[in-house]
């Protein structure tokens, strides 16, 4: 089964309005004629709809990186999926391991998020992934499993097949250590086995499955040669437009 790859910027907490815009113009420009690959930008939300507009017309599609699972109501600070639908959104991060280490994101959560999301036709890209500690203690794929199970409850297995999971090694993320080509492999293969458990062969078939941790160009190719991993989620990297598209180069 053939899926597009999608590569995806996190810019987590960086970026003014003018320094988005000025950033979507590089990647805008760079990225013309990467057809065989699917880009995305998550800006912070204040940036949101300044970097929709800007890309109006391109196939550069926008996310945000969190959102709440309320529609409206008084829960100061936060933003709603009927919000960033109507700010532009196509994406939208949930459970990334910095919502869960910093703010106490739980599995209950990122399922209750994933499911506000698919409500407004938005598409979630529900991140897990081990930390170093679970790695060593061998449970990597225990925490994977139960990340994984937890955040898909509920859901139809067409919105499974057409919705992203990033998997993120903890101890790869912003840490300049990138999981090998391997080992990323046969983890999101075992998270393809989790959805085919849960919601048949055709789900797994079709469901993305990007790698995310210290992603750059010189990883890129070798990460995205795997078969079951379906992009990328990038970081630090994508706050360059010479380095973000250097990932969608390394794809296509
Ligand atoms: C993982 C990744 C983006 P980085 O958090 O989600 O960041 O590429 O900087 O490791």
């Amino acid at each position: 089964m053939s899926r597009r790859p999608i590569i995806a910027g996190n810019w987590k907490m960086h970026k003014t309005i003018a320094e988005a815009l000025a950033l979507v113009q590089e990647i805008k420009e760079a990225a013309a004629g990467c057809d065989g690959v699917e880009v995305a930008v998550c800006p912070p939300f204040t940036a949101l709809a300044p970097v929709v507009e800007a890309l109006r017309g391109t196939d550069i599609a926008v996310g945000a990186q969190n959102v709440h699972w309320e529609d409206k109501g008084a829960y100061t600070g936060e933003i709603s999926p009927v919000m960033l639908r109507d700010a532009g959104c196509r994406y939208v991060i949930i459970g990334h391991s910095e919502r869960r280490q910093y703010f106490g994101e739980t599995d209950e959560n990122v399922n209750r998020k994933v499911k506000a999301v698919f409500a407004q036709g938005l598409t979630p890209i529900m991140c897990v992934g081990e930390t170093l500690a679970e790695r060593e203690a061998g449970v990597t794929e225990k925490v994977v499993r139960t990340q994984t199970e937890a955040g898909l409850a509920a859901l139809t297995g067409e919105q499974v097949a057409g919705m992203v999971i990033a998997y993120e090694p903890v101890w790869a993320i912003g840490t300049g250590k990138t999981a090998s080509d391997e080992d990323a492999q046969q983890v999101i293969s075992f998270i393809r086995g989790i959805v085919a458990g849960l919601y048949g062969d055709s789900a797994a078939g079709r469901v993305r499955i990007q790698y995310g941790g210290s992603v750059k160009p010189e990883n890129a190719a070798g990460l995205m040669a795997k078969p079951d991993i379906d992009g990328a989620l990038v970081g630090g990297a994508s706050l360059e437009a010479a380095s973000f598209t250097g990932i969608i180069r390394a794809v296509v």
